[in-house]
């Protein structure tokens, strides 16, 4: 029989964070705090949505459970966790969250110290629950325009994805993984379940500039602009460029169906509809830390006609157009948007 070891050569997030800190002596170890805090969250999450079948936490908020307590649905719990890790920690002095109509300014001693504010969206996907399909959590990190040592503002948290000091998600699938940005990089973390810690599994990630994948909801085929639906017609065939013709696959979880792109090559998009011209999807929770981090990896992010990063927020909950991937595709879409 074979005798599984353990491999002391991974890093845990931890360690890995740490490490980074080694080349910079002048960093304060604020966001290895921050990062670590959203990785208890990501673990206590973790372990509801796996019981998400068994106990009844898909129901409505005010059903009571067998013991009498009162359920959670799994997004508010989500939501709970991120929420108290960060107000608990060092780092942080104050979060907006999708499922929040304003931010939470932490304001107590700590909190009024902390360099960085986050964004997230706590359960992305989350009509995916029910039918047991994978579902992520989304965060952005920036840091705090107001003054160090007074609560954080409002527009701390109005900024522009380009000035995001981190970004990253947690995806609830097959296996656990928590994957996070920097401006130096891309790193992706398994959680082993065995030692309850994220490992780096996936060290620089990469997308590849060229990719043989597109994601897109074709339900709304006839309610997106000319462009789209022709750069949709060539993914579908054959032409001298493009390799086609390309591999659908939309699981209608973002997380997953980004996280797939990022890793094999592909284009993500969430277009403008004539019902919604503005499309589904959040810049500040969903377009934004996905734009940072498939930057970071080489890939490209825009609404359309302008990069994602450099779009003026105007408001908290703001939805855009999107799509992302690998860069070639990225190059062709924009041909067919162009005109
Ligand atoms: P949610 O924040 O309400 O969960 O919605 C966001 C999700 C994304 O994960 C996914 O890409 C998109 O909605 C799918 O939408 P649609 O079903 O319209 O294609
Ligand atoms: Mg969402």
């Amino acid at each position: 029989a074979t005798m599984l070891t353990v491999n002391r050569q991974v890093l845990t997030l931890d360690e890995f964070t740490i490490q980074q800190l080694r080349n910079f002596p002048q960093a304060t170890g604020q966001l290895s705090n921050l990062l670590r805090d959203i990785g208890l969250a990501a673990k206590r999450i973790n372990v509801e949505v796996n019981k998400a079948g068994l106990v009844d936490i898909l129901g409505n908020n005010g059903s009571v459970n067998v013991q009498g307590e009162e359920v959670k649905k799994l997004d508010v719990f989500a939501n709970n966790q991120m929420m108290g890790v960060l107000r608990h920690g060092i780092s942080c002095a104050g979060i907006g969250s999708e499922e929040m109509d304003d931010v939470v300014v932490f304001d107590d001693e700590v909190s009024n110290q902390s360099k960085y504010v986050v964004l997230y969206d706590p359960l992305d996907g989350s009509s995916n629950i029910d039918v047991n399909v994978s579902i992520g959590t989304i965060f952005s990190v920036f840091r705090r325009t107001s003054e160090v040592g007074k609560p954080c503002t409002q527009a701390d948290f109005i900024q522009k994805g380009i000035h995001q000091v981190a970004a990253g998600y947690i995806i609830y699938g097959s296996s656990t993984m928590l994957v996070y940005a920097t401006r130096r990089g891309v790193n992706g973390f398994t959680l082993d379940p065995s030692i309850g810690e994220f490992c780096l599994s996936h060290p620089d990630m990469k997308c590849p500039a060229d990719g043989q994948i597109y994601s897109v909801n074709h339900g709304n085929y006839f309610q997106y602009e000319e462009g789209v639906r022709q750069y949709i017609t060539r993914c579908q065939q054959k032409n001298e460029t493009n390799g086609g013709p390309y591999t659908q696959r939309y699981i209608g979880s973002m997380v997953s169906d980004v996280h797939r792109n990022l890793i094999k090559g592909g284009i993500f998009m969430y277009p403008g509809t004539l019902k919604k011209p503005e499309g589904k999807l959040r810049l500040m929770y969903e377009c934004n830390p996905f734009a940072f981090i498939l930057e970071v990896a080489g890939g490209k992010a825009t609404d359309g006609k302008n990069r994602i990063l450099e779009l003026q927020p105007e408001g908290l909950h703001q939805r855009s157009p999107f799509f992302a991937g690998s860069s070639n595709m990225m190059a062709e879409l924009e041909g067919c948007m162009a005109g």
